[in-house]
């Protein structure tokens, strides 16, 4: 009998154990491994994860793998090795790897953040580029777009003097119709309904998305019911079933002659190759309605929960750091005044400002282990062979916190952006991603820093965002989901004196 149990035994071992790899070639030190359960014994369990990983490089360095149920992941946490990955050898690994969470989000890995490296993802990866180049200038620019919503904001903050609030759903609102406008020409007003369904739907999927769910390391626990998949299933549902009433609703209306969003972009490029003179190409199947959700689906979410938190975290820091508060708001007296509101062209002019964001970008970086990547074939970082089907993950947290690159990496610092004369900006060192680089770098990023510039200049020109009365501090710690979250906190808002005088002048 116990010949068959360790026949059995032997067997699912054979399966599971990791596959003989390239003889003679060097891999990277692996943390140790069991049949089965792979290094996830091994593996620190509390405390966020990106932290653990940068710990965990002091004894394996800069680069190393582990291993979580069959698969092998290797965790890069050093610019050099990163760049490599990222840029030098972007082709090579700009796949992604198979996750049961986000295979549910993205209706089997379509969209554009977590599709696998296919014709699909570098089609619908360019429509999206070419629906913001729609956006570089003439009336529909950016600029334009993101000053209204702003001062819709300002507005509404306004109505709040002197209370203490949650900037949340506020800030949330407007970055949701930058969005918007970008994707279908549409806008909402305060108090829809719709904006609380997509706040919420948001939340949900944040929230299950951030658990590490062992179903995403044993894709076979799929077969048990589990509560966080169904609260997943049933918020995508949600955001499913509201975009593809936008959608239906949108292609009535939907002209070739004014091609102005990403709706119309993605609904021309499928008209275009439906009807390219050899019939229907390969890329109509590749435009379905479905092909077309996942990727609104993802521009929207990524327009929507990164910058919402980047710009919440930007707040909190300046609660904690008043007097830099009160030096952007000189910054903002000196070079813009109170008579017109920033533009993007008063960049160059706030640099502290400017470096403010940087390193609220370095510090609390909106996704600090990036989305994984995953290698299309077989290939090497630094002198480590790297298989086909690996799973790669860029430890941005180790990148932004290097003591040999930055001074202090806890502390927050913006001046480490600037000049010694405080005037011109700079680029410290190269250890520094916020936006991923390559093939797979943010589609978003120059939409993300005009919002952030123009938002906090025109808040910080009108208010006195200051602590409230119960002298609360936010926490700084976060909570890391996907995107790396800051918990719920309040400011309170003050409409600044000078402000009330030089609208007080320019009324009279
Ligand atoms: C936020 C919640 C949601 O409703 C939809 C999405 C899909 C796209 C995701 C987004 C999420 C979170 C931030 C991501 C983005 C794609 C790129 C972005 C992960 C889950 C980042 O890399 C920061």
């Amino acid at each position: 009998m116990w010949e068959l149990w360790t026949l059995l035994l032997l067997t699912v071992a054979y399966f599971l154990w990791p596959k003989i790899r390239r003889p003679g070639a060097k891999y990277p030190r692996s943390l140790p491994a069991l049949p089965l359960v792979g290094s996830l014994p091994f593996l620190p369990r509390h405390g966020h994860l990106h932290a653990n990983l940068f710990k965990l490089q002091e004894k394996y360095g800069p680069i190393f793998s582990f291993r979580l149920g069959t698969k092998n992941t290797v965790i890069v946490g050093q610019h050099q090795l990163a760049r490599e990955v990222l840029i030098k050898k972007g082709k090579e690994f700009s796949g992604r790897p198979y996750v049961v969470t986000l295979d549910i989000l993205s209706n089997n890995q379509k969209g554009i953040a977590f599709a696998d490296y296919s014709p699909h993802w570098q089609l619908h990866r360019k429509l999206v580029q070419a629906t913001f180049a729609l956006f570089k200038d003439g009336n529909q620019r950016l600029e334009k777009i993101i000053c209204q919503e702003v001062s819709s904001l300002c507005d509404f903050l306004a109505t709040q003097n002197g209370k203490s609030m949650d900037l949340d759903f506020p800030v949330f609102l407007a970055v949701t119709n930058i969005i918007c406008m970008v994707c279908f020409n549409s806008s909402y007003k305060y108090g829809d309904h719709e904006v609380k369904i997509i706040h919420d739907y948001n939340k949900g999927i944040l929230d299950t998305l951030g658990r590490d769910e062992l179903v995403d390391i044993f894709p076979w626990l799929m077969i048990f019911p589990s509560k966080t998949l169904g609260l997943m299933k049933k918020c995508v549902n949600i955001r499913n079933e509201l975009l593809n009433k936008i959608l239906q609703k949108y292609k009535e209306k939907f002209s070739s002659n004014s091609i102005t969003n990403l709706l119309d972009i993605l609904i021309q490029a499928k008209l275009n190759s439906s009807n390219s003179s050899s019939g229907p190409d390969q890329d109509s199947k590749l435009l379905s309605d479905k092909y077309i959700l996942a990727t609104v689906g993802d521009i929207f979410g990524a327009g929507v929960e990164t910058t919402t938190s980047v710009m919440k975290w930007t707040v909190a820091f300046l609660l904690h750091n008043p007097q830099l508060k009160k030096k952007i708001q000189e910054e903002i007296d000196q070079n813009v005044g109170l008579r017109h509101t920033p533009t993007i062209s008063d960049r160059n002019r706030l640099v502290l400002l400017e470096a403010t964001i940087r390193e609220v970008l370095r510090i609390r970086p909106v996704a600090p282990l990036l989305i994984p990547h995953k290698a299309t074939s077989d290939s090497s970082i630094g002198e480590f062979a790297i298989d086909k089907g690996t799973r790669v993950i860029i430890n941005l947290w180790a990148l932004h916190h290097n003591e040999k690159e930055w001074l202090q990496p806890d502390q927050f610092m913006p001046e480490r952006f600037l000049d010694p004369t405080g005037s011109q900006l700079i680029s410290p060192t190269l250890s520094y991603l916020p936006f991923g680089a390559g093939p797979r770098s943010c589609v978003g990023e120059s939409l993300a820093r005009q919002e952030l510039f123009l938002s906090m200049a025109w808040m910080l020109q009108r208010f006195d965002l200051e602590v409230p009365e119960d002298g609360q501090l936010p926490s700084l710690e976060g909570d890391p989901k996907v995107v790396f979250l800051i918990k719920p906190f309040k400011v309170k808002i003050k409409v600044r004196q000078a402000w009330r005088e030089a609208q007080a002048e320019s009324s009279a």
